[in-house]
């Protein structure tokens, strides 16, 4: 997610950091290299105008020509202001209806009904029910059917008379206890009238608690042109922006707030229906800056697994005791909280890091293929074992020989960890202050 951005805050960080103080013309030149950078992300002039006097009028009431740190002041200016421009606390969406109700809108494949599934996946204990609202294309239909599966959800299909099947599906709700009622409406390549007065009536009539519309993050610029058209027409209560794990400059994110003054309530970040985030200004304007999000990792680590069960686990591991049971453990959970190269974006300075999630999957076939005693006790993997384990997964022997060396050292390293109370940590153990 906005790597780019990423990247050229880090260098510009990096630069600054190099000097001892700054002078006015100096301070001057950093921040038109953050007006660039906005703009070559798409970020809309007018934000970007505003966002630069903003900064400039911090760093001056800061003194930054005076600061011992100046790249730490333009740092927390920098942050704080993204933070704001992002819309300062984050907007939440209230649920309070019996059955809640959320109408989701949009143009053509922004990702209405995959928004859908991920809606009815984070909010699963309200077991939801979907409500197909696209009589034109029996495709549609039979899509959200899917994802209403998937999310283990409830799902009506579409009816040629939308706004009707939106108030049946409302009784069908009360019915059989569903606490939540998405509306999956059709896209259209252009905002076209016909499709406007159908939301209109869909609004006026099934009185969803929240209409939401859904942005392609990739289209830049355009999302804000759409938003501002649906907003005009519609009651809209936020946005939410998908797609931004691809190769999204961060534009609409960035802008969307300013320019229609639209809460952004979730994003997007994968076609899986696990890719979804509340949106957090802070923790994104984090990102941004290149300093990751430890608070969202945090959340994603809590959410994927048992914490007894992760004490329990963190616990064996300090004693040398961890087998390959609890490693394919692990190896599971990490995998639950999806994918591996995204949590990395997460930790601070780690985002450059390369992950390869198909040794994850050959070292998750190979721990399979053992026998709950040799994952217990890896010693007792001869040679003729190890053929065995590598013929069962499909891996060579040399394969095999590597995890268990690497298992054999991890384990040594963690006993030496374990003997070790916190205050005494050695070196390289201990953590580092400051950035
Ligand atoms: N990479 C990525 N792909 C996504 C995301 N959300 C949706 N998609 C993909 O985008 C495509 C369109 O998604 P849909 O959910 O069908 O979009 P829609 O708005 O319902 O489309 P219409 O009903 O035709 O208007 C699909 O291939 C999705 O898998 C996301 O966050 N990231
Ligand atoms: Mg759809």
């Amino acid at each position: 997610m906005f790597d780019a951005l990423t990247d050229r805050f880090v260098k510009l960080q990096r630069k600054l950091r190099g000097y001892g103080t700054l002078s006015q013309q100096e301070v001057g030149e950093a921040l038109r290299e953050v007006r660039t950078v906005l703009l070559e992300a798409d970020v809309n002039y007018k934000v970007v105008g505003a966002f630069i006097r903003a900064v400039r009028q911090r760093l001056e009431e800061q003194d930054i020509t005076r600061a011992v740190k100046p790249a730490e002041v333009i740092d927390v200016a920098l942050f704080r202001e993204l933070t704001s421009l992002l819309g300062g606390s984050p907007a939440k969406l209230e649920l309070s209806g019996n059955p809640a109700t959320v109408c989701l809108v949009g143009l053509q494949g922004t990702g209405k009904t995959t928004f859908a599934g991920k809606l009815a996946k984070l909010y699963k204990s309200r077991r939801p029910l979907l409500v197909a609202c696209d009589p034109k294309r029996p495709a549609a239909s039979e899509q959200l059917r899917r994802v209403a599966e998937t999310a283990g959800a409830g799902f009506v299909p579409a009816r040629d008379d939308v706004v009707a099947n939106c108030l049946a599906s409302l009784d069908v709700a009360r019915r059989q206890g569903n606490n939540l009622v998405v509306f999956d409406t059709a896209g259209r390549l252009h905002i076209d009238n016909e499709l406007m007065a159908e939301l209109e009536l869909i609004q006026q009539q099934a009185s969803p608690e929240a209409t939401l519309l859904v942005l392609d993050g990739m289209v830049g610029q355009d999302a804000l042109i759409q938003a501002e058209q649906f907003h005009e027409r519609l009651k809209l209560t936020g946005a939410c922006i998908t797609k931004l794990d691809g190769d999204a400059r961060g534009g609409a994110v960035v802008s969307v707030r300013q320019v229609t003054g639209l809460p952004v309530l979730f994003i997007g970040t994968g076609e899986k229906l696990a890719d979804i985030e509340p949106f957090h200004p802070d923790r994104i304007a984090s990102r941004i800056l290149g300093r990751g999000d430890l608070h969202s990792l945090a959340e994603k680590v809590s959410a994927s697994g048992n914490p007894e069960q992760q004490r329990a686990t963190a616990e064996k591991f300090l004693k040398g005791r961890f087998d390959l049971e609890d490693f394919l453990d692990q190896l599971r959970n990490i995998k639950k909280m999806g994918s591996l190269s995204k949590l990395m974006k997460m930790i601070p300075g780690a985002g450059q890091v390369n992950v390869d999630e198909t040794e994850m999957v050959r070292v998750e076939a190979m721990i399979q293929s053992m026998t709950p005693a040799e994952r217990h006790d890896p010693d007792i993997i001869d040679g003729s074992r190890r053929r065995r384990i590598a013929e069962g997964s499909g891996t060579s022997v040399q394969d095999i020989n590597r995890l268990l060396k690497e298992f054999g050292q991890a384990r040594v390293m963690a006993r030496q960890l374990g003997g070790i109370t916190p205050g005494r940590l050695p070196r390289g153990f201990r953590p580092r202050r400051g950035r």
